[in-house]
Protein backbone atom coordinates (compact mmCIF):
# COMPACT_ATOMS: atom_id res chain seq x y z
CA UNK A 1 0.00 0.00 0.00
CA UNK A 2 3.12 2.27 0.36
CA UNK A 3 3.11 4.88 -2.64
CA UNK A 4 1.17 7.19 -4.32
CA UNK A 5 -2.29 8.03 -3.18
CA UNK A 6 -2.99 10.16 -6.18
CA UNK A 7 -7.13 9.87 -7.31
CA UNK A 8 -7.24 9.47 -10.84
CA UNK A 9 -10.24 10.43 -12.00
CA UNK A 10 -10.68 8.58 -15.14
CA UNK A 11 -14.48 8.51 -15.36
CA UNK A 12 -16.51 11.70 -15.68
CA UNK A 13 -20.83 11.88 -15.28
CA UNK A 14 -22.90 12.03 -18.29
CA UNK A 15 -26.01 13.84 -18.00
CA UNK A 16 -29.16 13.42 -16.22
CA UNK A 17 -30.65 10.67 -17.99
CA UNK A 18 -27.49 8.34 -17.55
CA UNK A 19 -27.29 9.46 -14.21
CA UNK A 20 -30.34 7.90 -12.95
CA UNK A 21 -28.96 4.04 -14.45
CA UNK A 22 -25.23 4.97 -13.12
CA UNK A 23 -23.61 3.19 -10.30
CA UNK A 24 -21.18 6.04 -8.74
CA UNK A 25 -19.17 4.36 -6.50
CA UNK A 26 -16.42 7.01 -6.36
CA UNK A 27 -17.14 8.34 -3.17
CA UNK A 28 -19.23 9.52 -0.94
CA UNK A 29 -19.15 13.01 -1.63
CA UNK A 30 -21.34 12.21 -4.89
CA UNK A 31 -24.90 11.45 -2.57
CA UNK A 32 -27.59 14.35 -3.30
CA UNK A 33 -29.51 15.46 -1.11
CA UNK A 34 -32.80 13.56 -0.10
CA UNK A 35 -36.56 14.97 -0.43
CA UNK A 36 -36.35 15.76 3.22
CA UNK A 37 -33.38 17.58 2.90
CA UNK A 38 -34.87 19.86 0.10
CA UNK A 39 -37.59 20.73 1.84
CA UNK A 40 -35.65 22.06 4.87
CA UNK A 41 -33.68 24.10 3.05
CA UNK A 42 -36.45 25.50 0.84
CA UNK A 43 -38.41 26.66 3.83
CA UNK A 44 -34.91 27.24 6.36
CA UNK A 45 -34.91 30.43 7.99
CA UNK A 46 -31.76 32.51 7.85
CA UNK A 47 -29.96 35.68 8.91
CA UNK A 48 -26.94 36.56 7.98
CA UNK A 49 -23.84 34.53 9.34
CA UNK A 50 -21.03 36.71 9.38
CA UNK A 51 -23.00 38.60 11.90
CA UNK A 52 -23.88 35.56 13.39
CA UNK A 53 -27.54 36.22 12.95
CA UNK A 54 -28.76 32.90 10.73
CA UNK A 55 -30.40 31.20 13.23
CA UNK A 56 -30.72 28.05 11.02
CA UNK A 57 -26.30 27.50 11.24
CA UNK A 58 -26.32 28.80 15.29
CA UNK A 59 -28.66 25.71 15.64
CA UNK A 60 -26.19 23.38 13.67
CA UNK A 61 -23.62 24.25 15.40
CA UNK A 62 -24.94 23.93 19.12
CA UNK A 63 -26.29 20.41 17.67
CA UNK A 64 -22.85 19.86 16.34
CA UNK A 65 -21.32 21.23 20.10
CA UNK A 66 -24.07 19.19 21.87
CA UNK A 67 -23.68 15.76 20.12
CA UNK A 68 -19.76 15.91 20.45
CA UNK A 69 -19.69 17.13 24.34
CA UNK A 70 -17.70 20.25 23.35
CA UNK A 71 -18.37 24.02 24.32
CA UNK A 72 -18.66 24.98 20.41
CA UNK A 73 -17.94 23.99 17.33
CA UNK A 74 -18.06 26.05 13.49
CA UNK A 75 -19.54 25.47 10.08
CA UNK A 76 -17.44 25.19 6.87
CA UNK A 77 -17.86 25.06 3.55
CA UNK A 78 -15.31 21.74 3.17
CA UNK A 79 -13.45 19.65 5.09
CA UNK A 80 -10.56 20.87 3.75
CA UNK A 81 -11.38 24.03 5.03
CA UNK A 82 -11.73 22.63 8.58
CA UNK A 83 -8.93 20.94 8.43
CA UNK A 84 -7.04 23.52 7.15
CA UNK A 85 -8.28 25.99 10.25
CA UNK A 86 -7.50 23.56 12.75
CA UNK A 87 -4.17 23.19 11.77
CA UNK A 88 -3.44 26.83 11.33
CA UNK A 89 -4.92 28.15 14.67
CA UNK A 90 -2.96 24.93 16.67
CA UNK A 91 0.39 25.66 15.27
CA UNK A 92 3.34 28.38 14.13
CA UNK A 93 5.49 28.49 10.99
CA UNK A 94 8.40 26.72 10.61
CA UNK A 95 6.92 23.76 12.70
CA UNK A 96 6.04 20.23 11.81
CA UNK A 97 2.67 18.39 11.34
CA UNK A 98 2.45 14.47 12.09
CA UNK A 99 0.56 12.50 10.32
CA UNK A 100 -0.30 9.31 8.49
CA UNK A 101 1.93 9.31 5.02
CA UNK A 102 -1.78 8.30 2.81
CA UNK A 103 -3.74 11.46 5.26
CA UNK A 104 -5.60 13.66 3.16
CA UNK A 105 -4.74 16.60 4.91
CA UNK A 106 -0.89 15.61 3.44
CA UNK A 107 -1.72 14.40 -0.15
CA UNK A 108 -5.19 16.17 -0.93
CA UNK A 109 -5.42 19.41 0.61
CA UNK A 110 -3.38 21.32 -1.70
CA UNK A 111 -0.04 21.86 0.53
CA UNK A 112 -2.46 24.04 2.75
CA UNK A 113 -0.45 22.61 5.70
CA UNK A 114 1.98 24.05 3.89
CA UNK A 115 1.17 27.34 2.13
CA UNK A 116 -1.75 28.62 5.24
CA UNK A 117 0.08 27.02 8.10
CA UNK A 118 3.71 27.19 7.55
CA UNK A 119 4.45 23.92 8.55
CA UNK A 120 5.77 20.55 7.01
CA UNK A 121 4.19 16.99 7.08
CA UNK A 122 6.10 14.85 9.02
CA UNK A 123 4.88 11.70 8.09
CA UNK A 124 4.67 8.00 8.79
CA UNK A 125 3.55 5.28 6.84
CA UNK A 126 1.45 2.59 9.17
CA UNK A 127 -0.46 -0.51 8.32
CA UNK A 128 -4.01 -0.13 7.68
CA UNK A 129 -2.96 3.84 8.11
CA UNK A 130 -3.77 3.36 12.07
CA UNK A 131 -0.91 5.41 13.57
CA UNK A 132 0.12 4.13 17.45
CA UNK A 133 2.35 6.13 19.66
CA UNK A 134 5.34 3.25 19.20
CA UNK A 135 5.33 5.00 15.63
CA UNK A 136 4.93 7.99 16.66
CA UNK A 137 7.05 9.14 19.70
CA UNK A 138 10.89 8.12 17.37
CA UNK A 139 9.25 11.16 15.12
CA UNK A 140 8.71 13.85 17.39
CA UNK A 141 11.81 16.18 17.20
CA UNK A 142 14.28 16.75 20.09
CA UNK A 143 13.78 19.93 21.68
CA UNK A 144 16.88 21.92 19.86
CA UNK A 145 16.85 25.47 18.59
CA UNK A 146 18.26 24.17 15.56
CA UNK A 147 15.63 21.50 14.43
CA UNK A 148 12.21 22.48 13.24
CA UNK A 149 9.63 21.50 16.14
CA UNK A 150 6.71 19.26 16.39
CA UNK A 151 3.52 21.38 16.71
CA UNK A 152 1.18 19.06 16.53
CA UNK A 153 -0.09 15.34 15.59
CA UNK A 154 -3.20 14.79 13.04
CA UNK A 155 -4.92 11.83 13.04
CA UNK A 156 -7.74 10.54 10.33
CA UNK A 157 -10.85 8.40 10.85
CA UNK A 158 -12.13 6.67 8.91
CA UNK A 159 -9.03 6.19 7.16
CA UNK A 160 -10.11 7.14 3.63
CA UNK A 161 -7.04 5.78 1.45
CA UNK A 162 -6.04 2.89 3.94
CA UNK A 163 -9.87 1.91 3.13
CA UNK A 164 -12.16 2.80 5.95
CA UNK A 165 -10.10 1.96 8.80
CA UNK A 166 -11.30 2.53 12.11
CA UNK A 167 -9.11 3.38 14.89
CA UNK A 168 -9.41 1.20 18.12
CA UNK A 169 -10.81 4.21 20.38
CA UNK A 170 -7.57 2.55 23.08
CA UNK A 171 -5.17 3.17 20.67
CA UNK A 172 -6.37 7.07 19.56
CA UNK A 173 -6.57 8.01 23.22
CA UNK A 174 -3.28 6.91 24.11
CA UNK A 175 -1.62 8.71 21.23
CA UNK A 176 -3.46 12.07 22.59
CA UNK A 177 -2.37 11.41 26.15
CA UNK A 178 1.43 11.06 25.25
CA UNK A 179 1.07 14.00 23.19
CA UNK A 180 -0.80 16.28 25.77
CA UNK A 181 2.01 15.27 28.19
CA UNK A 182 4.47 16.83 25.44
CA UNK A 183 2.26 20.09 25.56
CA UNK A 184 1.15 18.51 21.74
CA UNK A 185 -2.62 19.31 20.49
CA UNK A 186 -3.86 16.49 18.16
CA UNK A 187 -6.31 17.33 15.39
CA UNK A 188 -8.75 14.39 14.00
CA UNK A 189 -9.63 14.64 10.40
CA UNK A 190 -12.99 12.97 10.86
CA UNK A 191 -14.39 13.18 8.20
CA UNK A 192 -16.16 9.88 8.10
CA UNK A 193 -16.50 10.02 12.00
CA UNK A 194 -19.82 8.95 12.41
CA UNK A 195 -18.71 5.61 10.01
CA UNK A 196 -16.25 5.06 12.54
CA UNK A 197 -18.58 4.93 15.52
CA UNK A 198 -21.25 2.98 13.84
CA UNK A 199 -18.08 0.63 12.98
CA UNK A 200 -16.81 0.62 16.61
CA UNK A 201 -20.73 0.55 18.46
CA UNK A 202 -19.18 4.23 20.30
CA UNK A 203 -21.36 7.22 20.31
CA UNK A 204 -19.07 9.86 18.60
CA UNK A 205 -18.40 11.86 21.74
CA UNK A 206 -17.07 9.10 23.45
CA UNK A 207 -14.37 8.06 20.58
CA UNK A 208 -13.33 11.71 19.93
CA UNK A 209 -12.97 13.23 23.41
CA UNK A 210 -9.52 13.48 24.09
CA UNK A 211 -8.82 15.28 20.81
CA UNK A 212 -8.02 18.73 21.01
CA UNK A 213 -10.48 19.24 17.61
CA UNK A 214 -12.53 17.50 15.45
CA UNK A 215 -13.37 18.27 11.78
CA UNK A 216 -16.59 15.90 10.39
CA UNK A 217 -18.47 16.32 7.51
CA UNK A 218 -21.99 16.45 6.47
CA UNK A 219 -21.36 16.33 3.10
CA UNK A 220 -20.22 13.06 2.34
CA UNK A 221 -22.01 9.56 3.91
CA UNK A 222 -24.92 11.76 5.66
CA UNK A 223 -25.94 13.33 2.57
CA UNK A 224 -26.00 17.06 2.55
CA UNK A 225 -24.75 19.02 -0.19
CA UNK A 226 -22.70 21.15 1.46
CA UNK A 227 -20.66 21.87 4.54
CA UNK A 228 -18.41 20.13 7.49
CA UNK A 229 -18.14 21.36 11.07
CA UNK A 230 -15.07 21.98 13.12
CA UNK A 231 -15.73 21.35 17.02
CA UNK A 232 -13.51 22.24 20.14
CA UNK A 233 -13.58 24.47 22.70
CA UNK A 234 -14.32 28.08 23.06
CA UNK A 235 -11.54 29.80 22.40
CA UNK A 236 -10.38 27.48 19.55
CA UNK A 237 -13.86 28.32 17.74
CA UNK A 238 -13.48 32.08 18.49
CA UNK A 239 -10.18 31.69 16.73
CA UNK A 240 -11.60 29.30 14.17
CA UNK A 241 -14.37 31.77 12.89
CA UNK A 242 -11.02 34.52 12.39
CA UNK A 243 -9.59 32.12 9.77
CA UNK A 244 -12.79 30.97 7.84
CA UNK A 245 -13.27 34.42 7.22
CA UNK A 246 -9.68 35.18 6.11
CA UNK A 247 -10.26 32.04 3.29
CA UNK A 248 -13.00 33.16 2.17
CA UNK A 249 -15.51 30.92 4.14
CA UNK A 250 -17.61 33.70 5.45
CA UNK A 251 -21.10 32.59 3.58
CA UNK A 252 -23.89 35.32 4.70
CA UNK A 253 -27.55 33.31 4.12
CA UNK A 254 -26.21 29.68 4.53
CA UNK A 255 -28.68 28.55 6.37
CA UNK A 256 -30.24 27.05 3.56
CA UNK A 257 -26.99 24.13 3.72
CA UNK A 258 -27.35 24.50 7.45
CA UNK A 259 -31.01 23.18 7.38
CA UNK A 260 -29.79 19.78 5.01
CA UNK A 261 -26.58 19.49 7.72
CA UNK A 262 -29.47 19.22 10.56
CA UNK A 263 -30.97 16.58 9.18
CA UNK A 264 -27.64 14.85 8.01
CA UNK A 265 -26.49 15.27 11.66
CA UNK A 266 -30.03 13.79 13.49
CA UNK A 267 -30.99 11.11 11.48
CA UNK A 268 -28.20 9.83 8.43
CA UNK A 269 -26.02 8.15 11.37
CA UNK A 270 -28.59 5.84 11.57
CA UNK A 271 -28.44 4.19 8.25
CA UNK A 272 -24.63 3.94 7.75
CA UNK A 273 -24.90 0.14 9.42
CA UNK A 274 -25.98 -0.33 5.56
CA UNK A 275 -23.68 1.15 3.65
CA UNK A 276 -20.98 -0.66 5.80
CA UNK A 277 -22.43 -3.91 5.30
CA UNK A 278 -22.83 -3.44 1.05
CA UNK A 279 -18.92 -2.43 1.07
CA UNK A 280 -18.31 -5.70 3.01
CA UNK A 281 -20.69 -7.70 0.63
CA UNK A 282 -18.70 -6.48 -2.43
CA UNK A 283 -15.66 -7.05 -0.66
CA UNK A 284 -16.23 -10.40 -0.03
CA UNK A 285 -17.45 -11.36 -4.22
CA UNK A 286 -14.51 -8.80 -5.28
CA UNK A 287 -11.95 -11.44 -3.57
CA UNK A 288 -13.37 -14.20 -5.62
CA UNK A 289 -12.58 -12.65 -9.02
CA UNK A 290 -9.24 -13.66 -10.53
CA UNK A 291 -6.90 -11.10 -10.06
CA UNK A 292 -7.99 -9.04 -7.44
CA UNK A 293 -6.62 -8.57 -4.60
CA UNK A 294 -8.15 -7.53 -0.79
CA UNK A 295 -8.31 -8.98 2.83
CA UNK A 296 -12.36 -8.66 2.82
CA UNK A 297 -12.13 -9.01 6.66
CA UNK A 298 -10.43 -5.65 6.56
CA UNK A 299 -13.34 -3.54 5.27
CA UNK A 300 -15.50 -2.05 8.35
CA UNK A 301 -17.06 0.36 7.06
CA UNK A 302 -17.89 2.37 3.19
CA UNK A 303 -14.43 1.62 1.48
CA UNK A 304 -13.02 -0.84 -0.28
CA UNK A 305 -9.52 -0.65 -1.67
CA UNK A 306 -8.66 -3.37 -3.60
CA UNK A 307 -5.19 -4.77 -5.47
CA UNK A 308 -5.98 -5.12 -9.78
CA UNK A 309 -2.15 -5.55 -10.30
CA UNK A 310 -3.01 -9.69 -10.98
CA UNK A 311 -5.86 -8.53 -13.89
CA UNK A 312 -3.27 -7.53 -16.19
CA UNK A 313 -5.00 -4.30 -16.62
CA UNK A 314 -4.53 -0.91 -15.02
CA UNK A 315 -6.72 0.53 -12.86
CA UNK A 316 -7.86 3.07 -15.35
CA UNK A 317 -7.82 0.80 -18.12
CA UNK A 318 -10.80 -0.88 -15.78
CA UNK A 319 -12.21 2.28 -14.83
CA UNK A 320 -12.80 3.39 -18.44
CA UNK A 321 -14.45 -0.37 -19.40
CA UNK A 322 -16.31 -0.23 -16.14
CA UNK A 323 -17.71 3.53 -17.10
CA UNK A 324 -18.46 1.91 -20.21
CA UNK A 325 -20.63 -0.50 -18.40
CA UNK A 326 -22.53 2.51 -16.43
CA UNK A 327 -20.11 1.65 -13.06
CA UNK A 328 -18.08 4.51 -11.84
CA UNK A 329 -14.88 3.46 -9.51
CA UNK A 330 -11.83 5.03 -9.49
CA UNK A 331 -7.91 4.61 -9.25
CA UNK A 332 -5.89 5.61 -6.55
CA UNK A 333 -2.58 4.68 -8.48
CA UNK A 334 -2.21 2.19 -11.40
CA UNK A 335 -2.52 -0.62 -8.94
CA UNK A 336 -5.22 -0.05 -6.59
CA UNK A 337 -8.42 0.84 -7.19
CA UNK A 338 -11.46 2.14 -4.31
CA UNK A 339 -15.16 2.00 -4.58
CA UNK A 340 -17.02 3.69 -1.90
CA UNK A 341 -20.29 2.72 -0.77
CA UNK A 342 -22.99 4.92 -0.06
CA UNK A 343 -27.12 5.80 0.38
CA UNK A 344 -27.84 6.04 -3.45
CA UNK A 345 -26.28 3.23 -4.21
CA UNK A 346 -28.51 -0.03 -3.23
CA UNK A 347 -28.01 -3.70 -3.13
CA UNK A 348 -29.24 -4.14 -6.45
CA UNK A 349 -26.96 -1.24 -7.78
CA UNK A 350 -23.88 -3.12 -6.04
CA UNK A 351 -24.56 -6.02 -7.41
CA UNK A 352 -24.59 -4.75 -11.07
CA UNK A 353 -21.10 -3.19 -10.05
CA UNK A 354 -20.03 -6.35 -9.23
CA UNK A 355 -21.31 -8.33 -12.28
CA UNK A 356 -19.62 -5.18 -14.53
CA UNK A 357 -15.82 -6.01 -12.61
CA UNK A 358 -16.94 -9.49 -13.58
CA UNK A 359 -16.86 -9.39 -16.89
CA UNK A 360 -13.94 -6.37 -17.13
CA UNK A 361 -11.45 -8.41 -14.89
CA UNK A 362 -12.34 -11.97 -17.02
N1 LIG B 1 -12.26 13.10 0.45
C1 LIG B 1 -12.58 12.97 -0.95
C2 LIG B 1 -11.37 13.25 -1.84
O1 LIG B 1 -10.84 14.46 -1.53
C3 LIG B 1 -10.31 12.20 -1.75
C4 LIG B 1 -13.13 11.59 -1.19
O2 LIG B 1 -13.68 11.37 -2.28
O3 LIG B 1 -13.03 10.72 -0.30
N2 LIG B 1 -10.72 14.41 5.02
C5 LIG B 1 -10.98 13.21 4.47
C6 LIG B 1 -10.59 11.99 5.21
C7 LIG B 1 -11.62 13.13 3.23
O4 LIG B 1 -11.85 11.93 2.72
C8 LIG B 1 -11.97 14.31 2.55
C9 LIG B 1 -12.58 14.27 1.18
C10 LIG B 1 -11.70 15.54 3.18
C11 LIG B 1 -11.06 15.54 4.41
C12 LIG B 1 -12.01 16.86 2.53
O5 LIG B 1 -13.34 17.14 2.43
P1 LIG B 1 -13.88 18.19 1.33
O6 LIG B 1 -13.94 17.44 0.05
O7 LIG B 1 -15.20 18.59 1.87
O8 LIG B 1 -12.91 19.32 1.29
Amino acid sequence: MQGSTAIQSTTGMGDEGTRASTVDLRSDTVTRPTAAMRRAMAEAEVGDDVYGEDPTINRLEQRAAEIFGREAAIFVPTGTMGNTIAIRVQTQHGREVICEERGHIYNFEMAMLAAYSGCIARSIWAEDGILSWELIQPRIRAKSYYLSQTAMVSLENTHNMAGGTVYPTAVAEEICDRAHELGLPVHLDGARIFNAAVALGQPVHEITRKFDSVMFCLSKGLGASVGSMLVGSRKFIDQARIHRKALGGGMRQAGVLAAAGLIALEEMPKRLHEDHANARWMAEELAKIKGIRLDPKKVVTNIVVFDVSGTGKTSAEISRALAERGVLINGIDPLQMRLVTHMDVDRAACGRALEALRQVCA
